[in-house]
């Protein structure tokens, strides 16, 4: 292996070389034809070939050391883009671009050319693409296991304000970054039946798919070491119905290529509900069963007895979607390998992690045990036996408790039963998922829930993203804080010197001028970089309460209106997420934002005070422009509901200021940053609990509150919607008389904190100590740090390097 303290030596020249080398040999063009796209290929090509090396190393020296493996198993990997993130963790990056410029190509072009991999809905799947980022940087041996989807979360754009879906297609263009691997390939069924031989069952499935791998190398920072992303797709097991084709009826001859392909065709774009649908419960399978048997090959490989698996396995289940790892390990050692069902249920659970990320009881998987017991009969009976198995090891267990109950199989409560640890993912939200969702698992299990607060990479969000920022840090705590994030508390004690504050304030501004081209680019709208840039950006939901935000827009609006002449702070509201496309009071949300902004933008009365830009399509690479650009993080969900949030460290590590309640991981960056560097508002979830027993609680915020009242009546008037009055009618009364997210109840909080928020912004050099001062308490939210707690805490695995 390579030194491994040596960035990689390479010089533009040879660099220059060995792309022409690509466009020449591997894209069979030249220079002078040579379009963006293969520009773009030839680049991502040269920067592969230095990805495969640590990637070979780190494969061989996993297999010589003989190490224990950490499996992610997820259904979500929003990965975006990937070829600057490689070139940076290479330290390419600089070299790269000199290489392009002597052959009139721009860096930041054709990375800007890549379509991003939307394979996830948003959070959950974000998080699973900085772990692995941050598992090849500490040099934890794991792989990634997901779906190849043919189409990612679908591409939104606005007409006429409402959002409009459209497929997004990601694979129509050649992905540089994936190694097909024609020999990795498991069979997966579905259906049929189980037979009792001598007393062993084995499942005769109906149908069967193929899976079949695509290697997507994941390296860490400085190239150090590199890990494996397998995404399965979906193939046939028979090409073509050859009777049929033969007779001419070349369409029937294709189904079986169709309905095979239709398991990895789309990501299901639902973060929400969970719909109890046949399709999404074969994709779940389909991810688990695949990854499962290629562990046990890959374990059987080199060992025999498989009562030592977790000795040199660890799996996590990103949520319940994966939750059939339990089941399907269960009956692989139980029917495959002979190993009978307690003992087996005992390997598995020794194996299995479970990560829990929400806690809306519309998003908790219960399947039907007729739509399980027909698309997995062999499986629905082990879960009964897991259920049993754990009934008479706890007599204790209350009736309600099970696994199995009215109809269902709760996948929660097996993740539950089959996991040696169960995670939250925030502080708060692990005690709430003590408290409230598993109580009485809890009991039985003590110590079995842990807490693993969420991080996110810095490599990607501010290394990458944020250019200006990352120079300053680096002149002010010196080289290496990208893998030690916790010496940003260097930055702390030159926040009094004057010359960082405005080198501080003057990377802030470069981002919002580059940010406010991007705007004016995408939306037409012009932002002022001077204006205070306030954020929003996430999947549109009820209680991440874009709601109260765009209320207090239009309270603001109404404000600059009536007293033109007072001393308004000048504000871009920019908001950002798509909304699932089946929740019509998200997309009555987008609408509103839209129409919003709509008036704002275009009243002179205005004159520039308040803008409202709502980019169509947030996905990755907006994220990337956006969060390095933004002064106010809005982090406002009705408190208890949001499980952690990853936005809102991005967005303080890049300096902006947090307002928000007391939910989520916001609890702990407000701990962090000092609660005179924090807008906290709102009531507490505990409060928040409390108010819904008050039947008419909305009625009287609403009461209380003239600035509140006004806006509902705007809005009942039609001031947004002229073409169609009664527009947000639904709105209004929902606010009135159905307010379950306590948009009312903390409306008047908002407008003060929005008003301390204004206060501090008229003096910019108090404002930009406390952003600085984010930005330097932060460290702890990086993924590197989030990882090292499941390497101790839930996988017991030791770093390779
Ligand atoms: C839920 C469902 C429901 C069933 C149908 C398909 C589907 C797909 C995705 C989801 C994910 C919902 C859970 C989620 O994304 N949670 C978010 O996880 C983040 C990472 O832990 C966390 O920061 C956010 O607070 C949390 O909302």
């Amino acid at each position: 292996m390579r030194d491994q303290s040596e960035p990689m030596q390479i010089d533009a020249e040879t660099f220059r070389a060995e792309i022409l080398r690509h466009l020449t040999y591997s894209l069979g063009t030249d220079p002078d034809h040579a379009s963006t796209h293969d520009w773009r290929m030839a680049l991502s090509l040269t920067i592969r070939d230095r990805v495969v090396e640590p990637w070979f190393a780190s494969t061989r020296q996993t297999w010589e050391q003989d190490r224990k493996r950490v499996y992610y198993l997820s259904m979500e990997f929003l990965i975006g883009r990937v070829l600057e993130d490689a070139a940076i963790n290479l330290g390419l990056r600089d070299i790269a671009a000199e290489a392009l410029e002597g052959l009139g190509q721009d860096f930041a072009t054709l990375a800007d050319a890549e379509p991003d991999a939307a394979l996830g809905n948003g959070g959950l799947g974000r998080l699973a693409a900085c772990y692995l980022e941050s598992m090849a940087t500490l040099g934890c041996p794991a792989y990634g296991y997901g779906i190849r989807y043919e189409h990612g979360l679908f591409r939104q754009s606005f007409d006429h304000g409402r959002q409009v879906e459209m497929p997004e297609n990601w694979l129509t263009v050649q992905n540089p970054w994936e190694f097909d691997r024609v020999e990795s390939a498991y069979t997966i069924g579905f259906k049929g039946h189980v037979e009792v031989i001598d007393g062993r069952s084995v499942w005769h499935p109906g149908e069967t798919v193929i899976a079949s791998a695509h290697d997507m190398p994941v390296v860490g920072w400085q190239g150090r070491w590199a890990n494996t992303l397998r995404l399965w797709a979906a193939k046939p097991t028979t090409l073509l119905d050859l009777d049929r084709f033969n007779r001419g009826d070349y369409t029937a001859a294709a189904e079986p290529e169709t309905l095979a392909r239709t398991l990895s065709r789309v990501l299901y774009p639902d973060d929400t509900t969970y719909a109890g649908k046949e399709l999404r419960l074969k994709q779940e399978f389909f991810l688990t069963s695949a990854a499962l048997q290629d562990i046990l090959r890959r374990y059987l490989a080199t060992h025999s007895d498989l009562r030592a698996l977790p000795d040199k396995v660890a799996i996590q289940m990103n949520d319940t979607h994966p939750a059939l790892a339990g089941p399907e390990l269960v009956r692989l050692l139980v029917d495959d390998h002979g190993i009978e069902m307690g003992e087996a249920i005992g390997i598995a659970r020794s194996c299995l992690g479970y990560t829990n990320h929400t806690l809306l009881p519309e998003a908790l998987e219960r399947w039907s045990t007729w739509l399980m017991g027909n698309v997995l009969p062999r499986h629905m009976q082990i879960i009964e036996a897991i259920d049993a198995d754990h009934a008479k090891a706890h007599p204790d267990r209350p009736a309600h408790v099970g696994i199995v109950a009215q109809n269902e199989v709760k996948m929660g409560e097996l993740a539950f039963v089959m996991a040696d640890k169960v995670n939250g993912v925030s502080a708060l939200h692990t005690e709430l998922v003590k408290k409230n969702l598993f109580p009485d698992l809890d009991r039985l299990h003590p110590g079995r829930i842990v807490n693993q607060t969420n991080g996110v990479t810095p490599r990607r969000w501010i290394r990458m993203a944020n250019p200006a920022l990352s120079r300053l840090i680096t002149e002010t705590v010196g080289e290496g804080w990208e893998s030690d994030l916790d010496r940003l508390a260097g930055l702390e004690s030159h926040v009094e010197d004057a010359g960082f504050r405005d080198a501080f304030a003057a990377a802030k501004r470069a981002n919002k001028e580059r940010a406010a081209d991007w705007l004016a680019d995408r939306t037409g709208v012009q932002a002022d970089p001077a204006a205070l840039f306030d954020v929003q950006v996430k999947r549109i939901h009820e209680y991440k309460r874009q709601l109260l935000n765009i209320l207090q827009t239009i309270a603001l609006w109404k404000r600059i209106r009536e007293n033109p002449d007072a001393d308004h702070v000048p504000v871009v509201k920019i908001f950002g997420g798509k909304s699932a496309p089946g929740y019509a009071v998200a997309k009555e949300i987008v609408n509103l934002i839209n129409d919003v902004a709509a008036v704002v933008n275009n009243d002179s009365e205005v004159r520039g005070l308040l803008k409202v830009i709502y980019p169509a399509n947030y996905n990755v690479s907006m994220a990337e422009v956006v969060i390095p650009a933004a002064d106010l993080s809005e982090q406002i969900s009705t408190a208890g509901k949001e499980a952690s949030g990853t936005g809102n460290m991005k967005l303080s590590l890049n300096g902006a200021l947090t307002i928000g309640t007391l939910d989520g991981a916001n609890v702990e960056i407000r701990e962090r940053v000092g609660a005179e560097n924090f807008f906290l508002f709102g009531l507490t979830a505990d409060q928040v609990i409390q108010r819904r027993k008050d039947a008419l609680h909305s009625r009287h915020a609403i009461e209380a509150s003239q600035s509140l009242r006004d806006v509902l009546q705007m809005l009942a008037e039609g001031v947004f919607s002229p073409d169609q009055p009664d527009r947000y009618h639904g709105v209004v009364d929902r606010i009135w008389h159905h307010d379950y997210f306590l948009v009312a109840d903390d409306f008047d909080a908002y407008e003060t904190a929005q008003a301390q928020v204004a206060d501090l912004w008229r003096t910019p050099d108090e404002w930009v100590r406390k952003a600085a001062l984010n930005t330097a308490r932060m460290g702890f939210f990086s993924s590197d740090r989030a990882i090292r707690g499941y390497m101790n805490d839930i996988w017991r695995t030791e770093p390779a390097i």
